[in-house]
């Protein structure tokens, strides 16, 4: 139902351009304002009829452990919302709005008017657009990013949070990255976001910098033809003192931030997941690779990896208050945290939540599985993980958006190379569920 929802919100964006069946009201759902408990919805019914209707009846469903504290301009019983004595008598093409307070994070998954979808329709789409509507796509929406406070910033200043995939190495996955798979995660996935993962080592940029640098140059531009944010990933990962990368990492970057400066939609990630270094090793390399980036982009957000593979220092015994009292000397910048559903368990949430009260944190890269990028799909832990992100409104990207043979790779081996990506017979267990989560509305 989640799906169904979800496609049908997106169908109502662009409700003005399609033919609806000529019996249908339809009914909009947006989220108004958010907190970290909490939100303020909105519901807007349409009489898309020719003839006037007397009353309407909007039944909404929402995720265990959301409710729906008080609404207004609608009589309400539960979940479900018939007319105030006002707005019940709408006029062809008239709307009514109503709104309420929901107490719990969770979206509506799914949304009936009169008994049938939301959308007028009385069955979901099934074949996604194959672009986005013009005007809605994530950039479009939210423009050149920046951190306020602990969030992440629109363009108008409001917090907002980024879902979406990244990619696996680009030496092993390019055939991964086409245009087919790219539309499927823009308008099939929903997703916000494309991190490109730059291995250094391991056959990476080590091996060819200007044939990767310009990989990871066209990867960009296909995000922001689809509205994408695009995360560049300097992929370290063994050796894990990012200094050993040091001299490569000031050329890349100087590279890409030179040729992307102008763009809104980039976002810089210097090292993947230090590991074997100590903090003061990691902001050294930080303080060294910012101003390369700054020098030609000043106004991108910027994140520096994190202690113990991006585990805020917790895998090695830390905690994030070594970065609290010795924070990276440069603005705009954001902390990597990343996790493995079914590794990085209480103890690991426990410290993300104590972080977030004074770091400003993005994941770029999580797994539904354990840490070797296989093993089991955890769908409790990650739910628990995601929902805890939800409510900080933190970011974040899923490790892969591959068809690798491992079972965190969203698709089934064999299918890139193909002609299909969109829908869920091309998904593992862990890209339904990835797809599924990403695709519910933005709270943006
Ligand atoms: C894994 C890949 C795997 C590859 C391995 C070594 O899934 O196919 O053989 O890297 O390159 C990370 C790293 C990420 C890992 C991933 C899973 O950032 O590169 O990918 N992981 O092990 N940190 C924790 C887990």
């Amino acid at each position: 139902m989640r799906k169904m929802f979800a496609a049908a919100v997106a169908a109502l964006a662009a409700a003005v351009l399609m033919a609806l069946p000529a019996s249908a009201e339809t009914a909009a759902f947006t989220v108004v304002s958010s907190w970290s408990s909490g939100y303020q919805g909105q519901v807007t019914v349409t009489n898309t009829t020719s003839s006037t209707i007397t009353t309407w009846r909007v039944e909404l469903a929402f995720p265990a452990g959301t409710t729906v504290a008080q609404s207004w301009n609608a009589t309400q019983s539960g979940t479900v919302f018939t007319p105030a004595s006002w707005n019940g008598t709408l006029a062809p093409g008239a709307s009514a709005s109503f709104g309420f307070i929901a107490n719990g994070t969770g979206r509506p998954t799914s949304c009936l008017i009169n008994g049938v979808s939301c959308d007028g329709s009385t069955t979901p789409p099934t074949t996604p657009p194959t672009t986005p509507p013009a005007g809605s796509t994530p950039v479009a929406a939210n423009g050149q990013l920046r951190v306020c406070g602990v969030h992440l910033c629109n363009a108008a200043g409001k917090a907002i949070q980024l879902r979406g995939m990244s990619t696996h190495g680009l030496q092993w996955f390019a055939d991964c990255y086409n245009d087919a798979s790219l539309d499927a995660l823009a308008t099939d996935w929903r997703a916000d976001l494309l991190r490109v993962s730059m291995y250094v080592q391991e056959q990476g940029y080590e091996t060819n910098p200007s044939g990767f640098t310009a990989r990871v140059n066209s990867l960009v531009d296909e995000a922001s033809e689809r509205g994408l944010y695009a995360i560049i990933d300097f992929h370290t990962l063994t050796p894990g003192d990012p200094n050993y990368n040091l001299a490569n990492a000031k050329t890349f970057f100087a590279n890409v931030s030179a040729r992307n400066a102008a763009k809104q939609n980039v976002i810089y990630e210097i090292t993947n997941e230090p590991n074997g270094v100590s903090w003061a090793g990691i902001k050294s390399y930080a303080e060294q690779v910012i101003p390369v980036i700054r020098a030609n982009d000043p106004d991108a957000v910027i994140i520096v990896g994190t202690r113990g593979w991006s585990s805020l220092g917790v895998s090695d015994g830390s905690t994030s208050s070594e970065i609290t009292a010795n924070p990276v000397n440069a603005t705009n910048i954001m902390y990597a945290f990343h996790f493995y559903a079914a590794s990085h368990l209480d103890n690991y949430r426990a410290e993300v939540q104590r972080a977030a009260a004074s770091l400003p944190l993005f994941v770029t890269e999580f797994g539904t599985v354990t840490y070797t990028g296989g093993g089991t799909v955890d769908l409790a832990s990650t739910t628990t993980w995601l929902d805890l992100l939800d409510r900080l409104q933190i970011s974040y990207a899923n490790w892969t958006y591959s068809d690798a043979d491992e079972s965190s790779a969203a698709f089934r081996p064999g299918t890139c190379g193909g002609p299909t990506y969109a829908g869920t017979s091309v998904l593992t267990e862990s890209g339904v569920f990835m797809r599924n989560r990403i695709r519910t509305p933005d709270n943006f």
